[in-house]
């Protein structure tokens, strides 16, 4: 966990390595930077307007300093490296040391001044996704303002007027930036900190990268066939599980600033979508949902009361989003009898290994040796064996009895006695009810049988 000591220490060594000159650096708020992929446990605020803090999944939201009334932040855009999962680092471009940047958190009404140093090798912007501001300050390089060049400190300044769910990305050679990671959460926190309380509110960006086996730096240039599918820049088994208390009112708020939509889905809770990047759902318009989908571009608050306890598995359900370094060019192998080519095969092949006869769960579970720097297809090892996801995979975690501001991962869920999913016993299969039949043969399948002359 971060704390606010780690922040100081990581910024004094961040600006000493920066390019860009102490002395004009002076007057700024000091640069704050992490560098590492833990979840901040939220803290109330240390000056400024109170409000309930959110926690970034794998992130940590930027500290400010209030002068004469403002509240000023320091965003500097800059090369970082992000652990996607342990075992796989990308160099992307982010805020302040991560990719994503560090969550923004104000207050609705709260005076809001922002310098942005740009050290990427070009220009940049930030607009500030959802915002009412002045239009010179919505961050459009070369419609709204010139665009920040390499080694220049811009500021922008607004009032943050409008409550809800926000996200900032450059409007500078999008394509390129965004594919490099370069995105950030915004929440502007409600004037009465009572207003829509919830008990724990989580954030979370998508992105996806095309990282080829053995390399760190994405391929920009692709528009769908991704291969590393992220919350937040991570992916399972690296992203942080979200932790709740039984009955807790829980917000989960998901941002999509990849390049295809991804329906969110979460097990054993109905939800609503409370809130858009435009604002609140007013209550009479909203309905039970447990998948919704989410656009290119836009946000969903979803609220849910946690009051089934378990590990509830959360996740994009297009199943390519919840695997990783995944070639699409895999030929099915479902049904496929492999053995006789095998022998021929490794003939000239001697290592070749033949896959996925029986679907392609063995992918992921039979630890083939990997190219540096990458991951593999899917999983980790759960309670019950190996679980074949990955991506945009985490986990809901309800518990009794946490302490309100427990957010560490409790482990996993013990199950009361004879609700986990079995073997059935040979009693009872014995009398297992079959479906009538014409003809089942001794495994309950149906046999088609051979047309034969009996039966005309
Ligand atoms: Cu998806």
């Amino acid at each position: 966990m971060l704390n606010r000591r780690d922040f100081f220490r990581l910024g004094a060594a961040a600006v000493a390595a920066g390019t860009v000159s102490k002395v004009a650096m002076a007057a700024l708020p000091e640069i704050i930077s992490a560098e590492h992929a833990d979840t901040q446990t939220p803290k109330a605020p240390a000056d400024g307007r109170p409000f309930h803090p959110v926690v970034t999944l794998n992130g940590w939201s930027l500290p400010w300093r209030m002068r004469n009334g403002v509240k000023e932040f320091h965003l500097v855009a800059e090369p970082v490296v992000r652990e996607i999962a342990p075992g796989m680092q990308a160099h992307l471009w982010g805020y302040n040391g991560q990719s994503p940047g560090p969550t923004i958190e104000v207050v609705e009404g709260d005076h809001v001044r922002i310098y942005v140093t740009n050290r990427l090798p070009e220009a940049t912007s930030v607009h500030w996704h959802g915002q009412r501001l002045p239009n010179g300050m919505d961050g459009v390089s070369g419609l709204t303002q010139p665009a920040i060049p390499s080694g220049k400190t811009f500021v922008y300044e607004f009032v943050a007027r409008r409550a809800g769910t926000f996200m900032y990305h450059p409007h500078a050679d999008e394509m390129v930036q965004m594919a490099m990671g370069m995105m950030g959460f915004w929440v502007t926190h409600p004037k009465n900190p009572d207003f829509m309380r919830v008990d724990r509110d989580y954030v979370m960006l998508i992105n996806a990268y095309d990282i080829d086996p053995g390399s760190y730096t994405p391929k920009v240039a692709t528009m769908l066939e991704h291969n590393i599918w992220t919350f937040n820049s991570r992916v399972f088994p690296g992203i942080a599980p979200m932790v709740a208390r039984k009955n807790d009112r829980v917000r989960i708020r998901v941002g999509n600033l990849s390049m295809t939509n991804h329906p969110i889905h979460l097990h054993g809770h109905e939800f609503v979508v409370a809130g858009t990047d435009g604002g609140w759902t007013p209550p009479a318009s909203r309905w039970p949902e447990v998948t919704t989908d989410i656009a290119v571009g836009q946000m969903r608050a979803i609220e849910l009361i946690a009051d089934e306890p378990g590990d509830w598995a959360f996740h994009c359900h297009k199943s390519h989003h919840t695997m990783n370094a995944m070639g699409h060019q895999v030929p099915t192998m479902i049904g496929v009898e492999q053995r006789g080519l095998v022998d021929k095969i490794t003939q000239l092949l001697p290592d070749y290994m033949p896959m996925g006869d029986k679907g392609m769960a063995d992918m992921g579970e039979m630890s083939m040796p990997l190219p540096e720097n990458t991951l593999p297809m899917a999983g980790g090892n759960g309670p019950f064996g190996y679980m074949h996801m990955g991506g945009m995979f985490t986990t809901l975690k309800v518990r009794e009895g946490l302490s309100a501001d427990d957010y560490r991962d409790p482990g996993h869920y013990h199950h009361p006695a004879g609700t986990v999913a079995r073997e059935v016993t040979p009693d009872e299969a014995a009398v297992i009810t079959r479906a009538p039949s014409p003809a089942a043969d001794d495994h309950g399948l149906q046999v088609r049988k051979p047309h034969s002359h009996d039966e005309h």
